[in-house]
């Protein structure tokens, strides 16, 4: 825990900023206080970072208020020159902290001119699945693949001066791609975790208290049963009236020791965490109750539409897992109150590597929704694999669900309500435990920033800050691994959108039938005569139905569904032709070869530039390089043996293949 990499802030990306003589005109307070500590403040300033009303004393801020827009926001901010002052202008503390990273990122403007920013969105959310202590069968951190938390350690938040230094860097990091709110709980939440929320809370005013200089709010998970378990009240009916008074008082209590405490994150009715069915109530009336706590205090309810049967009968081809979202949630549209915000995953199923976007988030025009993506790779390699997943996030967030004629793309029907990532890190020293996977943080940041950035431009900018003054060649290598690196982990596990065919439980590497006869919903149909799940809505389970015009009828045949979502919507024979040409059989075939073929590639590029990036972040990299391609080899082989196995044809290309 002493020594950890400085990710993309190494002292070097500083440099150029701490040599200037700066001058911040703020009110003060906790942010103001972070400004000055990271400057070098003096005298006959050439940087200035001025709130608004406080420009009147310096020419050059004064300059930038006769050019900026009369309101640049709440987080917005303006950069400007002035000769040879560089001027940050805000309305508040939070965009000058917004501004002042955004100079690390790129050189101020020319003389006279101007570069605005203003978020997307005002909540950009990281989720840390995070246990209190070590559980028995996920580690501490579920789904987390790099190490410990960074919060709790045996039970209690981690308090020593080392640990708190690391809690600051790791809010500077979160501010400076963007995140501005944090979970610090798993949202299965145990019953030690449940405490947090009463006789525990001074372990999350520990957290909140760390990370606010970097104008980041936290939020907690709660327990749906947390009137019962901690009030000792006979039920957790949320139209009982002590159910309601217990969460108002218990609300205000968390006020009155964190005063810009975020709100509440909840799993409910999910995969075996309580809530509001048990009571004979829907969704709405489960949020709304602590959305009425909530809002005298300006909190907001995240309610998880991650809501499915998790014990269903696989030999019953009715049920359709990716229908449940849409079915229990849609009829709810109006009902929720205006500080709930639906947390919908970016896909029906399961952050698998290739899903279609989730048809709720177009279906609830009166709701405010929030889009959840998973920056811990749990389907996408467990950061053994390098899987650069901004591409896919962004694929996700451009999609313009009803048609390319109207300019709602997902991004902006998420913008009420913001984006949650489930967060990738831990206590490891890459705090990602892949070096490379810091690339997925940063690049989360950015996009919940600003959606329409170019996944490759993210990429370019991460890559400069995190190897100052390399050689190009390790930047092109580094870039070149990521760049691409999504569509080859794709390309040698599920094919052609399928999803689920990775080991139960710990969901890494290959088990084509692991979920095939199990009650959890993921099942691929693969029989001797084809593959696939027909979710169309004349013979199969009526999913593509729950998509507007032009998706729905697009989806709903073989021949207009885009070939990397076919099997996710349709059953068909292995001889099926696709769009690309080949049939199915053989794009297996194929792409499970290339995908492998990829990644011993960039190992091979990897180990090149061994001489010009020493130390540890080679080294890791490097390892986990080894691991990569023995597990796609192993991804290749499993799957197209069992492919062939199952139809009898043999790959057109097996011969050369072999020798
Ligand atoms: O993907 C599944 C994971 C669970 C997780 C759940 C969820 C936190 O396998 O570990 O639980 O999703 O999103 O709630």
């Amino acid at each position: 825990m002493n020594t950890y990499d400085p990710a993309w802030l190494p002292d070097e990306a500083w440099h150029a900023l701490r040599g200037r003589r700066a001058l911040v005109l703020a009110d003060g307070g906790p942010i103001a206080d972070t400004l000055g500590g990271e400057l070098h403040e003096g005298s006959d300033p050439d940087l200035v970072l001025a709130l608004r009303h406080h420009a009147d004393t310096s020419d050059a801020a004064r300059a930038a208020v006769r050019r900026a827009p009369a309101d640049l926001g709440p987080e917005g901010y303006a950069v400007t020159t002035h000769g040879h002052t560089t001027v940050v202008l805000a309305e508040s503390e939070h965009g000058l902290l917004y501004g002042l990273f955004d100079l690390l990122r790129a050189d101020p403007p020319a003389d006279g001119g101007i570069r605005l920013e203003r978020p997307h969105t005002a909540l950009r959310k990281l989720d840390h699945w995070d246990n209190l202590s070590v559980h028995p069968r996920m580690g501490q951190v579920e789904r987390g693949y790099a190490g410990g938390s960074l919060f709790w350690d045996d039970g209690r938040a981690r308090n020593t001066p080392e640990e708190l230094r690391r809690l600051h860097d790791y809010g500077r990091l979160l501010a400076s791609c963007g995140i501005n709110a944090i979970t610090v709980n798993n949202v299965n939440v145990h019953e030690d975790a449940a405490h947090l929320l009463t006789d525990r809370l001074d372990d999350v005013v520990t957290i909140a208290d760390a990370l606010r200089p970097w104008g980041i709010r936290v939020h907690l998970s709660v327990s749906y049963a947390a009137p019962v378990l901690l009030g000792g009240l006979p039920t957790a009916d949320p139209l009982a009236p002590d159910v309601r008074a217990w969460w108002q008082r218990t609300t205000e209590a968390v006020y009155e020791a964190i005063d810009d405490f975020g709100g509440y994150t909840v799993k409910a009715d999910s995969e075996g965490q309580p809530g509001p069915h048990s009571y004979g109530r829907d969704h709405a009336q489960g949020a709304n109750l602590l959305a009425a706590a909530l809002a005298p205090h300006g909190g907001v309810v995240h309610w998880r539409a991650f809501v499915y049967d998790h014990r269903q009968d696989w030999r019953d081809r009715s049920t359709d897992r990716a229908r449940a979202a849409y079915d229990e949630f849609t009829p709810l549209d109006e009902q929720f109150d205006a500080n709930v915000i639906l947390q919908v995953k970016h896909g029906p199923i399961d952050f698998q590597p290739r899903e279609p976007v989730s048809p709720l988030l177009a279906a609830m025009p009166r709701t405010r929704l929030a889009i959840e993506v998973q920056a811990t790779q749990e389907y996408t390699g467990q950061q053994q694999h390098v899987c650069y997943l901004a591409p896919m996030w962004s694929e996700v967030l451009g999609f313009r669900p009803y048609g390319e004629d109207d300019a709602r793309t997902i991004a902006d029907l998420g913008a009420s309500g913001g984006f949650a990532a489930v967060a990738n890190t831990g206590n490891s020293p890459f705090w990602c435990g892949h070096p490379l996977a810091q690339a997925n943080l940063y690049a989360y940041g950015r996009l919940a920033w600003n959606p329409a950035l170019d996944p490759d431009t993210v990429l370019a900018e991460w890559t400069h800050l995190t190897h100052p003054g390399a050689p190009d060649l390790v930047r092109t290598t580094v870039r070149s691994a990521l760049e691409g690196s999504w569509r080859t982990y794709e390309k040698y596990t599920a094919p052609l959108g399928v999803g689920f065919m990775v080991r139960p439980h710990h969901h890494y590497g290959p088990d084509v039938d692991g979920y095939e006869y199990t009650p959890w919903g993921t099942y691929h149909h693969a029989d001797r005569d084809g593959v696939g799940v027909d979710r169309t809505t004349v013979t199969g389970t009526g999913y593509s139905g729950q998509y507007p015009e032009p998706w729905s009828d697009l989806y709903d045949s073989p021949g207009t569904c885009p070939d990397e979502l076919l099997l996710f919507f349709h059953h068909v024979p292995y001889t099926h032709r696709l769009h690309s040409g080949r049939t199915v059989i053989q794009h297996i075939y194929d792409t499970h070869a290339e995908g492998c073929a990829e990644a011993e590639e960039a190992r091979r590029r990897w180990q090149r530039i061994a001489h010009l990036l020493p130390g540890e972040r080679h080294r890791e990299t490097a390892s986990r390089y080894e691991e990569q391609v023995r597990c796609a080899r192993e991804w290749r082989d499993q799957i197209n043996a069992y492919f062939h196995r199952k139809s009898g044809i043999p790959d057109e290309r097996g011969a050369e293949r072999r020798e």
